[in-house]
């Protein structure tokens, strides 16, 4: 069993769209091992995106990020990493797959209404960020 970690992002928490999504995750098999509910401070999305922070976008993606409430979870499943990334689709939603959620519910490469960790490497550090082991058991 693998852990990744999720978000599903202030665009698609304000749509009103966490359920659905939280239903697709079930349905795939996820086990959904840690969930909260939070809005992200300008700088703490800016710890969180640290790696994209010479990046011409990290103004707006961070912006973006602490502008309303978000759900952050971490799944469990074999290979977890990779089985949510396809769940969500492409970056850009006009490019993400039929039956992905990004192509459901993204309006553009910015409000893309979910995050995943890219590498098991980088799931460590964002569930470390967001999560204590207590709240993960
Ligand atoms: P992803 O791993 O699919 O979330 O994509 P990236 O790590 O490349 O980018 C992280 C976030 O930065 C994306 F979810 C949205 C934002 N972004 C932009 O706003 N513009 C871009 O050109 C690329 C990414």
């Amino acid at each position: 069993m693998e852990r990744t970690f999720a978000i599903i992002k202030p665009d698609a928490f304000a749509a009103g769209s966490a359920g659905k999504i939280l239903a697709r995750i079930y349905q795939e098999g996820f086990k959904v091992v840690g969930l909260k509910k939070l809005f992200l401070s300008k700088r703490e999305a800016e710890g969180f995106y640290h790696v994209h922070r010479e990046r011409p976008f990290f103004g707006e993606l961070t912006d973006f990020m602490s502008s309303g409430g978000c759900i952050a979870m971490v799944l469990e499943a074999d290979v977890a990493v990779k089985k949510w990334r396809d769940l969500m689709g492409a970056t850009n939603p006009g490019e993400a797959a039929e039956g992905t959620l990004r192509k459901e519910f993204g309006a553009s490469i910015g409000e893309n209404a979910v995050h995943g960790s890219d590498a098991p490497e980088t799931a460590a550090f964002e569930i470390s960020y967001f999560f204590a082991g207590l709240e993960l058991l």
